[in-house]
């Protein structure tokens, strides 16, 4: 085989894996969202809309269905295709029914991109919380067509309340309560997910419900 001809069979070997994987890509990208739309709710206040999602700490928990599916013991968010209005404020409620640990990296036990950097944990505002104490973190990002940058990060503090582990029978207890506000500019499909490390043992924790769509991420559609 000529030289030429070698470089032209393996260049078009990789184009033709190239296109294998960006049709797999785009199917994956097809098949997501693969729940139903939560949209958010107008709350009265002008331009404000409200969206309450909760994190579980396995899909079943307290009756309730997280995003699981096939894993239904793997850690959840409750909705992993959340649906707000372009240019207006998202008052948000996540309640945090899970345990959790230390962050891998302490920057995320900060709050930030939300209207006044703060979250409001069962009745109190704060900016930040303590790095080995968190469940989950919900962090949001992306840049719409137009140009909006969406960068909001929320650590969900461990349940104190308790919670994960006295979840015999599929009682709910009491999760703490977090509440945030951010606003949305131009429309555009963004992307979160969590950035505690709760992926199960594999990968330094970032195996299963982090690397597999849906538990621990999701999209946020603006528009
Ligand atoms: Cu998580």
């Amino acid at each position: 085989m000529s030289r030429s001809k070698t470089i032209g069979v393996a260049l078009s070997s990789v184009l033709l894996g190239a296109g294998v994987l960006s049709l797999m890509g785009f199917g994956l990208a097809s098949a997501q969202p693969h729940q139903p739309a939560l949209t958010a709710t107008p709350t009265g206040t002008r331009g404000h809309v409200a969206l309450t999602i909760s994190v579980y700490p396995d899909s079943q928990f307290g009756g309730n269905r997280g995003t699981g599916g096939a894993h239904p013991d793997w850690v959840s968010y409750s909705n992993d295709n959340l649906v707000v209005p372009a240019n207006s404020v998202v008052d948000m409620t996540v309640k945090q029914y899970d345990s959790g640990g230390e962050l891998n990296n302490s920057v995320f036990g900060n709050v930030f991109g939300t209207v006044g950097n703060t979250m409001n944990v069962n009745g109190k505002e704060v900016s930040s919380w303590d790095p080995t104490s968190i469940g989950h973190t919900f962090t949001l990002r992306g840049i719409s067509g137009d140009g909006t940058r969406l960068m909001v990060s929320v650590p969900l503090p461990f349940d104190t309340n308790k919670g994960a582990e006295n979840n015999g029978g599929g009682v709910e207890i009491a999760p703490m309560v977090v509440k945030f506000s951010f606003k949305t500019g131009g429309k555009g499909v963004y992307q979160w997910n969590c950035e505690f490390p709760c992926g199960g043992s594999r990968q330094g924790q970032f195996g299963e419900a982090m690397s597999t769509y849906g538990y621990m991420s999701g999209t946020l559609t603006v528009k």
